[in-house]
């Protein structure tokens, strides 16, 4: 997969070097590409931003400029996909994630001050390139930057090779069963006079198992209940009604 992230702070994006995704870009399994979206611009001040027509605080990014940049890098690729970070778009959720994985190229356009002119997103939409408007959660970040590292973790993590054992993208929160993740311990079996729950020491899979399921439910329904309220009809068994 490649991704192609465009931004006036490449430095934010230094991060994606590290850890897992570095190792997957470094691997050849992610193709990542930042680009300063100064180097469009053609002005002696290299200027990306102008006031809002209409009035109100704040700047707002040029179309000419984004125009410019997303023009070469989307091409007449049918296969790649725009997706621009910003408070006003749909919420960025786990299958969003899966969604974005399974394409083969995304165009992440970053924002900074009160945002992108809007016709840039209508222009492209116009132009076949699906675009999508994402937001993190019910705040206020200074730009699209942190949201694009947010976007390329989440994403890189579900191509295959990324993550060395597949089995950890199976049982985790906001995985398939719609609920949060259950407490996990590792050794010592005592520390600070707190003890690991006695069943996960005894070996019995069929009761761990129950054990998880029960937590994973208790801490949805007391963090979260919002994830219970959406779970499909038929998700809880008999067991679970118990709780
Ligand atoms: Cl994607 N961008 C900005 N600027 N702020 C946000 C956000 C995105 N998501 C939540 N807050």
């Amino acid at each position: 997969m490649r991704i192609d992230v465009v931004t006036i702070f490449p430095e934010y994006l230094a991060p994606l070097e590290l850890s897992l995704v570095g190792k997957a870009h470094r691997a050849g399994l992610l193709d990542l590409r930042v680009h300063d979206l100064r180097t469009w611009t053609t002005d002696r001040h290299r200027t990306v931003d102008d006031t809002p027509i209409g009035g109100g605080a704040g700047m707002v990014m040029r179309p000419d400029v984004w125009g410019e940049a997303l023009d070469g890098l989307l091409g007449d690729d049918g296969a790649v996909e725009l997706l621009v970070p910003t408070p006003s778009g749909e919420r960025f959720t786990q299958r969003t994630a899966e969604r974005l994985a399974a394409v083969p190229r995304l165009v992440v356009a970053c924002g900074r001050y009160e945002g992108i002119d809007a016709r840039v997103a209508e222009h492209y939409r116009a132009r076949g390139v699906p675009v999508t408007e994402v937001s993190l959660g019910d705040y206020v970040l200074n730009g699209g930057e942190v949201a694009a590292l947010v976007v390329v973790e989440a994403v890189a993590r579900l191509l295959p090779g990324v993550v060395g054992n597949p089995d950890s993208l199976v049982e985790e929160s906001h995985g398939a069963a719609g609920l949060l993740e259950y407490p996990v311990y590792t050794r010592p079996p005592q520390w600070r006079g707190h003890d690991v729950p006695e069943v996960l020491l005894s070996g019995h899979h069929a009761r761990i198992a129950r054990w998880r399921r029960d937590r994973a439910l208790e801490r949805t329904a007391e963090r979260r209940p919002d994830l219970v309220a959406r779970l499909p009809a038929d998700a809880l068994d008999a067991d679970d009604r118990r709780l």
